[in-house]
């Protein structure tokens, strides 16, 4: 359970970033450490929390573009301030597996990605980050080059998730073990289902979760 006071810094922490106020971020994250808080805590409910706020406002015409992408920087330093203990954490969980990540193709959003990417590392996942705009022939690439155990796609505009069953279905002809789990505003886990991907989650603790799930569940795949 967690103490009354973690949450108020959490929630704080939040703020700020809805406040762009990065140098508070700053602060208030050198502040959870302090309080032993677990940093992937900080981040999902801090950091990614106070992006969530800011998407809201951006959705409700109250911010623009420039007032995101300086939340985005305020995050950012935040997770500066964090990423050590990110990485200690990273070094003691078990090796997982491994998972490929990137942002559909035409797709340039990577906020929600960056984080997924920093939590999955902090849970034991090795974790190869392909960027934004990437296309299935860059994912059908690095697979066979590196096999990774999941491949992650975050989808944050509709246009471009329509492309993201064709990309499924070529990467499993060629890769059938490979699992997949899509993320981002543009889809949701029905959505996911009908893509033909194998997991979904709607937060980047979430996302760990259920690639361990998944990998604890895979199945071999029957030789033809
Ligand atoms: C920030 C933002 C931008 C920034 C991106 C900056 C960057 N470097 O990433 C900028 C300003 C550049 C931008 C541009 C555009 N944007 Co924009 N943008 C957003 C906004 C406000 C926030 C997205 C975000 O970063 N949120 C913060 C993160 C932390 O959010 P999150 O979803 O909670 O992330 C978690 C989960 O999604 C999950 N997750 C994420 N990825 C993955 C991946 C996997 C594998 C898994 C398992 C989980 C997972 O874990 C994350 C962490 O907890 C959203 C609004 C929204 N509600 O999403 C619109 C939004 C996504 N944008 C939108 C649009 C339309 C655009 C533009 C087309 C605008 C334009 N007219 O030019 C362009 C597109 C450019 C392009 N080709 O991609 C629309 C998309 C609508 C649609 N359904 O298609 C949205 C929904 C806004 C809206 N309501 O209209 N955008």
């Amino acid at each position: 359970m967690r103490e009354k006071n973690d949450i108020h810094l959490l929630d704080r922490l939040a703020q700020a970033i809805v406040e762009l106020d990065g140098g508070t971020v700053k602060g208030l994250a050198a502040r959870t450490l302090e309080a032993g808080l677990d940093p992937r805590c900080v981040v999902a409910e801090g950091l990614a929390e106070g992006m969530r706020r800011v998407g809201e406002r951006y959705r409700q015409g109250d911010y623009y573009v420039p007032e995101v992408l300086v939340a985005a920087d305020a995050m950012e330093a935040g997770l500066q301030i964090l990423s050590p203990a990110l990485e200690t954490l990273s070094a003691e969980e078990p090796p997982r597996g491994s998972v490929l990540i990137c942002t559909a193709q035409g797709d340039i959003h990577e906020i929600g990605k960056n984080i997924v990417r920093i939590i999955l590392r902090a849970y034991g996942f090795r974790v190869k980050d392909l960027g934004v705009n990437v296309s299935v022939e860059q994912i059908l690439e690095e697979q066979a080059a590196a096999h990774h155990d999941i491949v992650g796609v975050s989808c944050f505009l509709s246009t471009s998730a329509m492309g993201v069953p064709n990309a499924i279905r070529r990467l499993k002809r060629y890769h059938p073990d490979t699992l997949v789990m899509l993320g981002g505003a543009a889809v949701n886990a029905e959505v996911a289902r009908t893509f033909g991907a194998d997991g979904y989650a709607d937060s980047a603790i979430d996302a760990a979760e259920e690639a361990i799930r998944l990998l604890a569940n895979r199945r071999p795949v029957q030789p033809n």
